[in-house]
């Protein structure tokens, strides 16, 4: 195949002139790089195609074939995205056709030429996914002019579970403040929001019958500034936004710990005796607990699940388990097994941290596991036992964790996390023995007791949301130096759309 020179968004003619003849791929910073396609995630394999490229003008405009109003919705999205209109016979072309050939799963297959761009898949998530790649292929701001090299991409992720999850109790963040997290998270493929909306700082969902929840429960945040909830219709929103983008909304009401808030609100639900609970703006875990032998309990707990479970059309419904350290093991096992047989009574599937593990006959088969230090054997024996595994280390997802010592937010109690070690490992062999198909996906973790504002939660996702998003899309086989430009190549494209984010180290 002849090899031909293209230039990435943000390189010049003269870079690529300057890398000469045999590369057919040129990053803003001027190195030439085969095997750098700046797309992030990494794409399953890229194949230069003969002749021209396909060049953006005046005449084109996305235009949708099969798939009805699920393509015409992703073809909307990405004709904003881009600034191209939306009309018969342009240039571009969404393909949804759930007999398509050579097309895996949720993936797609991207073809351009000098006369179209046609994306193919089967399900409206790879449609979806395809014209995220487009997206990166083009620069962050389209213009007449601009192109997309003749290729052929492959494309498919590795696993079906890419989470972040954005803490929204310890700080509260409004609709829109949540809607641009679900957009980062579309640009990089992942595929579930994890919106962990209860702690003992702040109670973040209304729920029908418990009023003070939301009165009071909502009223404080870390530091002691006001915080806020979503009413069910807000939740709402968020969920439609988020499928709109193929995320699916795991919800977590933590529990029977991180519950000073609901405590706050409805003192009945601690042990009697216990001392009267106070709001809570600290940063300290596992002081609080609901009572775990009261029926009140799994009456509140009865109503906050059949709320969530109503308003949440994904599969999902976490119930926390961390850190509940006041509780006895049997105290803590019995009401592990109780909440997570309401949640199936309730149509979800019970999530959990992987404290969760050491519970017998707990009903819960999906364990997201965070630290070692809380139970890795456990967990792994789960797992050999058939539990699916959300893996979202510490030590590799926190995004809440400094880069290095330098970093003015985060915490650092599982040490630093760079670019790099959120991007160098592998879910699969995280632990020793863990069954081929036992994991079920990667999450990253934004955790929000440092975090206040969009520009610091910026700065703590990105870049390493794009790293963990990379993990959980691509195949095994990780080339860090590889990974490095094509994810400075994203920097242009964050700025664009007005993220911030840490620079490389
Ligand atoms: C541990 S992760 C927690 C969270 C904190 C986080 C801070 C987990 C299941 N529990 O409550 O926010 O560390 O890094």
């Amino acid at each position: 195949m002849r090899r031909r020179t293209f230039i990435a968004s943000g390189a010049t003619a003269a870079a690529a002139a300057a890398a000469g003849a045999g590369t057919w791929w040129v990053l803003a910073d001027g190195s030439p790089h085969e095997a750098s396609v700046p797309v992030v995630p990494k794409v399953r394999s890229f194949t230069a195609g003969d002749g021209e490229p396909y060049r953006i003008t005046a005449e084109t405009s996305v235009h949708v074939e099969g798939g009805g109003a699920e393509a015409k919705r992703t073809a909307r999205l990405m004709g904003r995205a881009l600034g191209l209109p939306v009309r018969e016979g342009g240039g571009i072309l969404l393909r949804l056709d759930p007999g398509a050939d050579g097309v895996e799963g949720d993936g797609y297959l991207l073809v351009a030429d000098a006369r179209a761009v046609t994306i193919t898949a089967r399900t409206g998530a790879g449609l979806f996914a395809g014209t995220q790649t487009l997206r990166q292929l083009l620069p962050p701001k389209v213009e007449f002019g601009a192109s997309v090299p003749p290729c052929r991409i492959e494309d498919a992720p590795r696993y079906p579970y890419r989470g972040v999850l954005f803490d929204v109790a310890r700080h509260f963040f409004t609709v829109d403040e949540v809607k641009r997290v679900i957009d980062l998270a579309a640009l990089h493929k992942l595929n579930r929001l994890h919106l962990h909306l209860t702690d003992d700082q702040g109670w973040r969902l209304e729920i029908p019958g418990l009023p003070r929840l939301t009165t009071v429960g909502a009223a404080t945040e870390v530091g002691g500034t006001p915080g806020g909830f979503y009413t069910a219709d807000d939740y709402r929103t968020l969920v439609e936004y988020a499928a709109e983008r193929y995320l699916t909304v795991v919800p977590e009401i933590d529990m029977p710990g991180h519950t000073q808030a609901a405590l706050v609100s409805y003192p009945d639900l601690a042990c009697p005796g216990t001392p009267t609970p106070r709001p809570y703006t600290g940063v300290k875990v596992g002081f609080s607990s609901l009572c775990t032998d009261s029926e009140r309990t799994y009456a509140f707990v009865e109503k906050v699940v059949a709320a969530v479970a109503e308003l949440t059309p994904g599969p999902y419904l976490h119930i926390g388990g961390d850190e509940a350290k006041t509780l006895e093991h049997e105290a803590y096992a019995a009401f592990m097994r109780r909440a997570a047989r309401i949640v199936r009574d309730h149509g979800k599937e019970p999530m959990a941290w992987n404290e969760a593990a050491a519970v017998s006959d707990s009903g819960l088969s999906v364990l997201q596991f965070w630290d070692s230090r809380v139970g890795g054997k456990a967990f792994v024996d789960a797992v050999q036992a058939g539990a699916k595994a959300v893996m979202s280390p510490a030590d590799r997802t926190y995004l809440d964790q400094k880069y290095d010592a330098g970093t003015e937010l985060g915490a650092d109690w599982a040490g630093h996390v760079t670019a790099r070690d959120a991007y160098d490992w592998d879910p699969a062999h995280y632990f020793k023995g863990m069954p081929a198909d036992a994991v079920m996906g990667v999450e990253a973790a934004l955790w929000t007791e440092t975090i206040a504002t969009t520009a610091d939660a910026d700065r703590m996702l990105l870049p390493r949301l794009a790293a963990v998003a990379e993990v959980g899309w691509a195949d095994a086989g990780r080339d860090w130096d590889a990974f490095r430009r094509r994810l400075v190549a994203q920097f242009p494209r964050w700025k664009a759309a007005g993220y911030g984010w840490t620079e490389l180290r």
